[in-house]
């Protein structure tokens, strides 16, 4: 699979507009700020294709990605506390109507920053992957901002917070979008949820 094949498809404001799957979709979910644009961008090698910025809250609509013919999800980031309430109905709307509409799930990718334990949208998020069997795999980011040891540290508290199944294997990649750590692990997560 051909990761610099990216160009952008469709932004969508509300979950009735979104068309059904093309085929199977990898999407990218997490709280706001957590880095999802930036680490598409990376996984794309492009720069600013996903908007990105410090300010949380700027992916306001749910976007859509072709890569290399693969439909790569961009949605908007739970649990900004500054967004005026009817905002953050309309994003629990986007997020919640995506996932539960009859989609083509290949790989929902769930951002935690790592160098917090997870919020209790976070934890609701995993519980919510879990509960409704989707493939999921977990992307640690902001790495660069971390020491080796606290990297260890806080994967391992992340991990237990988390309280992931034994009987189910939840790939945990540790990345950065700034120094690129873990996004060919996660380029080859990808194409391996893809190609099942
Ligand atoms: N140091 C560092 N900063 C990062 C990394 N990833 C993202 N950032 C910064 O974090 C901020 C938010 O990044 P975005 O990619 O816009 O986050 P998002 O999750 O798409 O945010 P929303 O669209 O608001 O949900 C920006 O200032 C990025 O430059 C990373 O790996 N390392
Ligand atoms: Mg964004």
């Amino acid at each position: 699979m051909n990761f610099h094949l990216a160009s952008f498809k469709a932004a969508y404001g509300t979950s009735s507009q979104l068309p059904p799957s093309t085929g199977p979709e990898i999407s990218f979910a997490g709280r706001s700020n957590v880095g999802k644009s930036s680490l598409l961008n990376k996984l794309m090698y492009r720069k600013g294709l996903a908007k990105v910025s410090q300010t949380p809250g700027k992916t306001a609509t749910i976007n859509f990605y072709d890569v290399d013919g693969h439909d790569f999800v961009d949605l908007p980031g739970y649990g900004y506390a500054k967004v005026a309430k009817s905002e953050k109905g309309r994003w629990s709307e986007l997020i919640e109507g995506y996932f539960n509409q009859d989609r083509n799930f290949a790989l929902v990718v769930s951002l935690i920053d790592i160098r917090h334990d997870p919020s209790a949208l976070d934890l609701h998020m995993v519980n919510f992957l879990l509960e409704a069997d989707l493939p999921f795999a977990i992307a640690l980011t902001k790495a660069d901002k971390l020491s080796k040891q606290q990297i260890n540290k806080q994967r391992a508290a992340i991990r237990k917070a988390l309280a992931l199944p034994r009987d189910r294997e939840i790939p945990i990649v540790v990345t950065s979008s700034e120094s690129g750590a873990g996004v060919d692990e996660l380029r080859t997560l990808i194409s391996r949820a893809l190609a099942e």
